[in-house]
């Protein structure tokens, strides 16, 4: 016996629902900035924040390293280690940047600026480059 059309479209849909449940699953891990998914619908790939973004230098790292952000907004570098970092752009659109002089963050100490131009920015830590380094895509 072979199935009816509808048992096989009922099976069709219950196998992409499980394949959404998967999917939206999967996406969710690795973030840790205490904001729950709220029920507002995901963006396609990852997230865009806005408002004022901290990234923490820690473990001689920038954390997050690569972040998305709308144009306006805020980015807050704060130096949670226990040795001095900086904050230098490499490449990418808009005007240079630095935090001064190359170890010039001391721990506690913070450096803000506000992307309003498109595009990806590169940018490291002179001490600590290549591996502390860090990207900002501003949409
Ligand atoms: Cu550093």
């Amino acid at each position: 016996m072979s199935w009816s059309k509808s048992q096989r479209f009922k099976l069709t849909l219950a196998i992409g629902a499980v394949l959404l449940v998967g999917a939206g699953c999967g996406g969710g891990g690795g973030g840790g900035g205490g904001e729950a998914n709220k029920s507002k619908p995901a963006a396609s790939g990852q997230s865009v924040r806005s408002g004022t973004v901290v990234i923490s230098m820690k473990n001689i790292r920038f954390q997050p390293d690569k972040v998305t952000v709308a144009r306006g907004t805020k980015i807050v570098w704060m130096n949670d280690d226990s040795v001095a970092h900086d904050v230098h752009k490499t490449s990418g659109p808009g005007p240079n940047f630095a935090s001064g002089p190359a170890g010039g963050m001391k721990p506690g100490d913070k450096y803000e600026l506000r992307f309003t131009t498109p595009g990806t920015i590169k940018y490291v830590c002179k001490v600590h480059q290549p591996y502390m380094a860090g990207e900002i895509t501003v949409k």
